[in-house]
């Protein structure tokens, strides 16, 4: 198995034991890594009904055959579990040294069960596996954790690990690394949490196995010549993500006061011009020369990482207008190991409660040293955090008083910097995400807008949905890569089959990868079903009230709302384009079709399969 290492770590926490197992070439070829992995591991081996926060649940880390290799932006590894916030598969995508020291650990993925009964690390070093006690970690921030850790074990060492968040189970924390990578927006952070394991260690000097390693290693050094190449490369340099800030204003898409508006007074105060001038460095992941991170100082001189769904959701959202504020609040986040994008959900939600008198906590709207101690009180889970803290949807069934109807989410995952009330395809993209509403699998939105269409709901948009989420969501999750070359960029998409053929010796195309996206999403639609049973319905793929029943009142797209009902057609294109039924779960016979059928006939007993 070439290109493979063929190889997971598998540790209980409880019994204290870690050893590596060796997986089938069969798994390799059908789920070929990163996601793909991840959701196969747990349809077969979590049961039903598990409480995501329990020993029982699997926290993966999970890498992809490309991973590690020095070919474009391989630094990648996806970290999943069942989410904790929503109650369904979770996972995200985050670039860390951790994921090539991995692979060159011999190892693709660790899977992680149990819970210690006190705070421990996991060091990988090569084929030595050991838990370590991590009581002088536990409260630390993610920052001082993770300077600690490399003081004991090397620079070269790659650091995964969580916040104060994680470790008071806070449902918005991610798993963080590098002082500004997180990843795993649907509680990823609080999975970890759970089972008092406050980071991962890794080192690995071994030579990365592929079918042609000189090849891939020419095809990868001329991969990078290419991307310098590129026309938008200057443009991406200067303001990587945060160029899009001011698109958003511009087409009137920008977050703002908890997604009531698309259009924020001071935009260009936040944008990726503004940021230009106070940039003092760029960051990023390991084998990129794209480098994305962009660092200003904050209020208190001190550096914070910058990305446009952090300036979105902690600036316009919540009504902050100040560069150098969001900077503190982005670090914070950092430190504390919380989600931006959830953080600043959890916020924007609380000052709206705050503004119809449905909490006593007192917060408004750009309320910078209130914003400040809520992320405080969140991460700790204490006062108003502590509510706040499960996930608006949670947290406003407790408040009551009509409060789910200001909740912005989709199967309990808050949405990403995007205002869609103008934006039926970028909703459809939200509604039927696989995690929950997260714009990674499908951006289509500038597609959408660029194209003249923004305001149809024809079938069209769904082929594009389902496009963009075998690419981004199916290919990119599963090899694993950064997609920013190509969808940035325009890095041509047929380097990866190439890329592949050369890493693992196996010719594929990219059809055969959309084949691949396809079975993914089969089978984390099959764990959403089995996990919800009879309360699945097509409902949880419609995005927020807000956007169908409270039209925009500012900017020249004042007036804009969903239409309920044309939506539904819209989705209901989007499930017969994939072979769904009008539930939105898979039919036997597309299960067939993706070689799923023995998780058909699994997936047969808990509900009825058409
Ligand atoms: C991602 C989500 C995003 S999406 C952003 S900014 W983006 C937020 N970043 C956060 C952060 O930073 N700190 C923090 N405490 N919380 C944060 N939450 C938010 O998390 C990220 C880049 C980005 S920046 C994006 S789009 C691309 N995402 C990729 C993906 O999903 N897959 C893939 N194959 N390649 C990708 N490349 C890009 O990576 P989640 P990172 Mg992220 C400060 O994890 O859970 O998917 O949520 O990983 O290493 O930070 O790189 O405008
Ligand atoms: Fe990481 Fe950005 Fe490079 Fe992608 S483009 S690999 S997110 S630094």
């Amino acid at each position: 198995m070439k290109g493979w290492n063929g190889r997971i770590l598998r540790v209980d926490l409880t019994k204290g034991m870690a050893a590596a197992e060796e997986y089938s070439k069969d798994f390799a070829k059908r789920f070929v890594g990163g996601r793909g992995f991840a959701v196969k591991l747990l349809w077969d081996e979590l049961a039903p009904g598990v409480d995501p926060l329990s020993p029982a649940n699997m926290l993966i880390f999970a890498t992809g055959p490309l991973t590690g290799h020095v070919i474009p932006n391989s630094g990648k590894m996806v970290v999943a579990a069942k989410s904790p916030l929503t109650g369904g598969y979770g996972d995200g995508n985050l670039g860390s040294w951790a994921s090539v020291n991995l692979r060159k650990a011999g190892l693709d993925a660790i899977v992680v069960t149990g819970r210690s009964e006190k705070p421990v690390y996991l060091h990988v070093e090569n084929d030595e596996y050991t838990i370590n006690d991590a009581s002088d970690l536990w409260g630390l921030d993610s920052f001082q954790a993770e300077a600690k850790l490399k003081e004991k074990h090397g620079r070269a060492a790659g650091v995964l690990l969580i916040g104060p968040s994680g470790e008071n189970l806070c449902r918005v924390s991610t798993v963080v690394s590098q002082e500004g990578r997180a990843g795993g927006r649907p509680g990823m952070g609080a999975v970890m949490g759970s089972k008092n394991l406050k980071a991962v260690v890794i080192r690995g000097t071994k030579a990365l196995s592929a079918h042609d390693i000189d090849e891939l290693n020419r095809l990868g050094k001329e991969g990078f010549d290419v991307i310098l190449e590129k026309q938008n490369y200057k443009w991406w340099k200067r303001q990587g993500t945060m160029a899009i800030l001011e698109w958003c204003q511009e087409a009137e898409t920008l977050p703002t006061h908890n997604f009531r508006e698309g259009v924020f007074d001071e935009a260009d105060a936040i944008n990726g011009y503004s940021m230009e001038n106070a940039t003092v460095k760029q960051k990023g992941c390991p084998n990129c020369n794209m480098t994305c991170g962009n660092v200003v100082l904050n209020v208190d001189g001190a550096e914070s990482e910058l990305d446009y769904e952090n300036v979105a959701m902690l600036g316009s959202n919540i009504g902050i207008g100040d560069l150098k504020q969001i900077a503190t609040l982005n670090r914070m986040c950092d430190e504390l190991g919380l989600d931006t994008i959830g953080a600043g959900a959890c916020i924007a939600f609380a000052m709206e409660a705050s503004e119809k008198g449905l909490i006593d906590h007192k917060i408004s709207w750009s309320d910078y040293e209130g914003s400040k101690t809520l992320l405080e009180d969140l991460a700790y889970m204490r006062g108003l955090g502590a509510t706040l803290g499960l996930g608006t949807t949670a947290a406003a069934e407790k408040i009551g008083g009509g409060a789910s109807d200001f909740t912005i989410q989709v199967k309990g995952l808050e949405c990403s910097a995007y205002d869609c009330h103008l934006c039926p395809g970028m909703a459809l993209s939200f509604g039927t995400s696989p995690i929950g509403a997260h714009h990674k699998d499908a951006w289509v939105i500038s597609w959408e807008i660029s194209s003249g269409t923004r305001t149809e709901y024809n079938p069209e948009k769904a082929d594009k949905v389902i496009e963009f989420q075998r690419i981004r969501g199916g290919m990119f999750e599963s090899l694993v890569t950064c997609r920013f070359p190509w969808i940035e960029l325009g890095f041509e998409l047929d380097h990866y089959p190439v890329y592949f053929k050369a890493a693992t010796g196996v010719e594929t195309s990219l059809d055969e990868l959309w084949e691949l996206g396809d079975r993914i999403y089969a089978l984390i639609r099959a764990f959403w079903v089995r996990e919800y049973g009879d309360a699945w319905g097509r409902l949880m793929d419609y995005p927020p009230k807000r956007w169908f029943d409270e039209p925009t009142t500012q900017g020249s797209l004042a007036g804009s709302s969903l239409d309920r009902e044309k939506y539904d057609g819209l989705l209901q294109a989007y499930y017969d384009k994939r072979g769904w039924d009008d539930r939105g779960i898979p039919t036997k016979a597309t299960m067939k079709k993706l070689a799923l059928s023995s998780e058909a006939a699994e997936l047969a007993k808990h509900v009825e399969l058409r």
